[in-house]
Parts: structure tokens; sequence; C-alpha cells
């Protein structure tokens, strides 16, 4: 098993409830260890060039919407099998499909106010990490 590292976003559906430290205590139980962690709110511009890759989708201006509704936690987190095992511990994208004991089974409003991102593969995990921090933004 290799050591990752994985981008995690905390979305506003769970500051706005005061979750931050719920779902970190979830990613932690899991395995995964926060080496950058910031707390922000995301331009339109930002949040359109994060999801770029859902432009076409129907739900793509009401996504943007929510992730600039309040402030969101970006995340990097550090383990073995990360990106997997942030998948794994995130659940389904639409809650009502998340296994028990997921975050989104847990803590999720709806499929789009669904608590958490994270990266679906390494490649992205790289090119999400480098979206939102500096090198030196992360200690692991
Ligand atoms: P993921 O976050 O589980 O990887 P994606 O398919 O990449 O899921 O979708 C990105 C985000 O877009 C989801 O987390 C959710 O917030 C939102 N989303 C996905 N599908 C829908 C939908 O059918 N309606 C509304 N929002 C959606």
């Amino acid at each position: 098993m290799a050591t990752e590292r994985t981008f995690s976003i905390i979305k506003p559906d769970a500051t706005r409830r005061n979750l931050t430290g719920a779902v970190t205590k979830m990613l932690e139980d899991a395995g995964l260890r926060v080496v950058a962690s910031k707390r922000i709110q995301m331009t339109k511009e930002q949040a359109e060039g994060f999801y770029a890759v859902h432009k076409e989708r129907p739900f793509f201006n009401d996504l943007v919407s929510f992730m600039i509704s309040g402030p969101v936690v970006v995340q990097v987190l550090e383990g073995e099998n990360a990106v997997a095992k942030n998948r794994e511990v995130m659940g389904a994208t639409n809650p009502a499909n998340a296994d028990e004991g997921t975050i989104r089974k847990v803590h999720a409003e709806s499929i789009e106010a669904n608590s958490v991102h994270g990266s679906d593969s390494l490649e992205n995990a790289k090119i999400e990490i480098d979206y939102f921090f500096k090198p030196e933004e992360i200690v692991g």
C-alpha cells in the first residue's frame, strides 16, 4: 500500500451546521491525517473552475451557488490509500444510497448538500490540492 495525499472539502451545509469537527473526526478515525486545512469563502470563479468538469450537467449552476453559499473547509488528507479510503468514508454521492456509518449517510442533507467533496483519483487529487494550496501550506 502506498501513502497518498487526497483533497477534501467540508461543504457549506456542514459548516453551517457546525459539523467541521464531527466530519474531521470521521476522517481521522478512518486513518486519514489532516496535513493542511483552511476555512475559506469560495468565489464564484473559484467554484466554477473547480467544478469545470460538470459544466454541461444540469445541476452545475445550482452546485456553484451552493458551494459559495457559505464557508467551506478545504483540506489535504494523507494516509495509506488515502484517495480510496476517503471515498469510502464519504459514502455515495446521494446520501439515500450511502452505506451506514459514512459521512454522507450520517450528515448529508441531499444529493447536492452532501457535506463533503473528495478527489476521485490520485491524478485529480494533485490537481485539486494545487488549486487551493501552496506547497508550504502542507505540513506532513
Ligand atoms: P462526488 O462528489 O460523489 O464525486 P460527482 O458526481 O462528482 O459526485 O458530483 C459532484 C457534486 O455535484 C456532488 O458531490 C453533489 O454535490 C453535486 N451533484 C451530483 N449529482 C447531482 C444531482 O443529480 N443533483 C444535484 N447535485 C448533484
